[in-house]
């Protein structure tokens, strides 16, 4: 059949195709260097790693244990999926052999993952969430994979990864991976926010969307409400501003990358707050809440605590966690003047109890 696309339309779609994450890379670090190459290698793995995962996920109510609990507690004290013990060794086994990384930080073990002496050791650190909501797994909705790269910083003889303990600045790439309708990575190394989607006939992420901006505004708020009577009154009070105004619609998945990804999008807020008896709130710093800030900035959003932005927070331990507000500029300011108000009234009121 002949094609009768214009031969301008038929290129740019090929093109497109051509445009492989390795490639795309490459091009936004302008370089050919040894530096570059291996941060386009490493985000090859990654890619690798989704596709591994996404085909696990496709037939996992058909594969045998794939579905269901290990009946093993993790660090964080959840309950570990048998998808999360898979996810995590194919990070393990993508990167093992890859001569990239000394180490890969995971949600799933307590301590680093040091590559064996047999293996060329890299100069840079994976920390990741290998499935990000995976209470959502045995019911078919979406989940994600993030990830966060770092420069080792020196020789981590004590085995303690102390140089991991850093704000979020030091990051030199992050992103994610959703396994939804279709498998889409984002992902910035500070050039940009961009997303592919993987082609299952090509086994090929392929650019879909480069230099992606999150609106300065959107209609979405992204909370769990019910945890409402556990939150500080600084974040009832905001909520129920919410209810209260026009505009404003309630989206929450269980699953932070796909409660991210559509206000990536659309714009809008996402928020996990701290509550009353935990104020550090739930999700991890330094493979969930500092990447998906790397990309917020990246795209002209915001990410905070609700303090202070969430890229400043140096963390005290590897598992170390912090309240979060990520999205729209204007959204998360909004958060962020109901906490700042709250916290003047009671210091007014001290001052008064006086
Ligand atoms: P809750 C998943 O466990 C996760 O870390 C995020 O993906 C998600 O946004 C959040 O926790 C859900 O927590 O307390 O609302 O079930």
């Amino acid at each position: 059949m002949v094609n009768n696309q214009q031969p301008e339309i038929q290129e740019h779609y090929l093109d497109r195709d051509c445009t492989t994450l390795s490639r795309h890379v490459l091009q936004q670090l302008q370089s050919f260097s040894p530096e570059a190459q291996d941060l386009s290698a490493i985000m090859n793995r990654l890619a690798l790693a989704g596709k591994l995962i996404s085909r696990r996920l496709s037939r996992a109510g058909l594969v045998e244990n794939a579905l269901g609990f290990t009946g093993e507690v993790n660090v964080q004290g959840e309950s570990v999926k048998k998808m999360d013990v898979f996810a995590n060794d194919v990070f393990i086994s993508v990167f093992k052999q890859s001569g990239l990384v000394c180490r890969l930080a995971s949600e799933e073990m307590e301590k680093p993952y040091y590559i064996p002496e047999n293996c060329p050791v890299g100069r840079y650190t994976l920390l990741y969430d290998p499935i990000d909501g995976s209470s959502n797994v045995d019911i078919n909705l979406n989940v994600g994979s993030i990830f966060s790269i770092r420069q080792q910083e020196g020789d981590d003889t004590d085995g303690e990864a102390k140089d991991l303990l850093q704000n979020g600045h030091k990051q030199i790439a992050a992103g994610y991976i959703l396994y939804g309708p279709t498998t889409v990575l984002v992902y910035s190394m500070g050039h940009g926010v961009h997303s592919f989607i993987l082609d299952p006939s090509l086994g090929e992420f392929i650019l879909a969307q480069e230099n992606i901006q999150v609106p300065h505004h959107g209609p979405v708020y992204s909370a769990n409400e019910g945890n409402y009577w556990q939150w500080d009154e600084s974040i009832r009070e905001y909520i129920r501003y919410m209810h209260r105004h026009e505009g404003y619609t309630a989206r929450y998945s269980g699953a932070l990358v796909g409660d991210f990804h559509r206000i990536l999008l659309q714009g809008g807020v996402f928020v996990y707050p701290g509550t009353v008896k935990k104020p550090e709130g739930k999700l991890r710093l330094l493979y969930e809440s500092a990447p998906l800030a790397f990309l917020i900035e990246q795209a002209g959003g915001r990410a905070s605590t609700g303090t202070q932005p969430i890229l400043d927070v140096v963390p005290e331990e590897l598992h170390t966690r912090t309240p979060l507000a990520i999205g729209s500029t204007e959204d998360v300011q909004l958060v962020e003047s109901f906490i700042a108000d709250w916290i003047r009234r009671k210091t007014d009121n001290e001052a008064i109890a006086k």
